[in-house]
């Protein structure tokens, strides 16, 4: 009976009574034997590795690799381990030349047929961002960006005068929380949410031949910031293999309410995915798409005539676009490098359609770095 019920207690109370002290000794005569001996003969121990192994055979996804990070462009693709910090700068500049409504180049005398005295004819927008990860737990990072932006926009007037107007300051500083819901089979995938705090001058001024020498408003695309508290949204999923890695990321900007020169920005739609190939222990090279949806302008600034150049109306901000995208990312590994990561990223646009007459982007580049500990 003893030992029918000591096999009736399952794989547990044999694996409790080879760890625990027994109820019975050696010196008990009603001892049915060894557990050990009975351990031996009906139970196997490699049963029970897969909840005392701490590595090796159970597969996660790491970031200790060269594509242990997005493509460069994307912001907030990962978390980070347990009081982790991580600091980064990145300098993104986008090059935009040429006019365009819907799918089809306009010419500066189309855009001047339309009504405008005045069409921009190029522009470079800079950007310098600071960034600061801090993970509170395993499964919680916090997220802070700061960017400093400069913009210059040049045009033509109805009469042949060239002119370009300039901009720059802080931009619009964000928050976010992004948390892990899901790590297992070399997989992974985070949710996020943040704030976009209107920290970037909407009342960015600068004088135009139209102006008399006076500083006048500029129209929105020169503008720092959005004016509003926008939500940011997303969800990002990571995959990896031994030589190969990809993700995806949903993300949105949603802008709550109206800001102080009465109008808001239109809300922003990104979905992005890549892969990227390992090279070596050090570099990778990846290839990203990047679609999003910008709407456009709700309600309007009282200080910008929208038929004097179309940068001035709100109808002519919105634009459905996709990227193709292609980077580089190299991880130091040793001494003064361990932990620093520097990427490059330059993507051009496979698609674009305009809400016009607006400036056509031509392409993008982001070059970063990233320090960990
Ligand atoms: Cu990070």
């Amino acid at each position: 009976m003893k030992n029918t019920r000591t096999f009736a207690g399952g794989l547990l109370a044999l694996w409790l009574l080879s760890t625990t002290p027994s109820a019975h000794g050696p010196n008990d005569p009603t001892d049915p034997g060894p557990p050990e001996a009975v351990g031996s003969d009906h139970f196997d121990p490699t049963l029970l590795a897969p909840y005392f192994d701490d590595g090796g055979a159970v597969d996660l996804w790491t970031s200790g690799r060269p594509d242990g990070h997005a493509p460069i462009g994307v912001m907030g693709d990962h978390t980070h381990a347990l009081r982790e910090i991580m600091l980064s700068y990145r300098f993104m500049v986008m090059d935009m030349d040429g006019m365009r409504d819907g799918t089809n180049n306009l010419s500066n005398q189309d855009v001047f047929d339309d009504g405008f005295a005045v069409t921009p004819t190029d522009m470079t927008m800079e950007m310098h961002m600071f960034g600061l990860m801090y993970a509170w737990t395993d499964d919680l990072t916090f997220m802070l960006s700061v960017p400093v932006i400069r913009k210059k926009m040049n045009h033509v007037t109805g009469t042949g005068v060239h002119f370009q107007t300039h901009s720059d300051g802080i931009g619009d500083i964000k928050l976010s929380a992004l948390y892990k819901f899901w790590d297992q089979d070399r997989q992974r995938s985070h949710a996020s949410l943040g704030m976009s705090f209107p920290s970037g001058s909407i009342d960015e001024m600068d004088t135009t031949p139209a102006s008399g020498g006076n500083d006048v408003q500029l129209p929105y695309p020169m503008q720092l910031g959005s004016g509003t508290f926008d939500l940011l949204p997303g969800i990002t999923y990571l995959g990896e293999s031994d030589d190969w890695s990809w993700g995806a990321q949903a993300s949105a900007v949603v802008r709550l309410g109206e800001n102080s020169n009465h109008y808001t920005l239109g809300n922003r739609y990104d979905l992005t995915g890549w892969g990227a190939r390992k090279l070596g222990d050090q570099f990778s090279a990846s290839l990203r798409l990047n679609g999003y949806d910008l709407d456009n302008i709700h309600g309007s600034d009282p200080e910008l005539n929208p038929s004097f150049v179309p940068t001035a109306d709100p109808n002519n901000q919105g634009r459905t676009e996709l990227d193709l995208l292609a980077g580089i990312n190299w991880y130091g590994r040793d001494g003064w490098a361990r932990g620093q990561r520097l990427a490059v990223e330059y993507g051009i646009p496979v698609y674009q359609d305009v809400d016009g007459p607006q400036l056509e982007i031509d392409w993008v580049l982001t070059l970063g770095w990233q320090y960990a500990r």
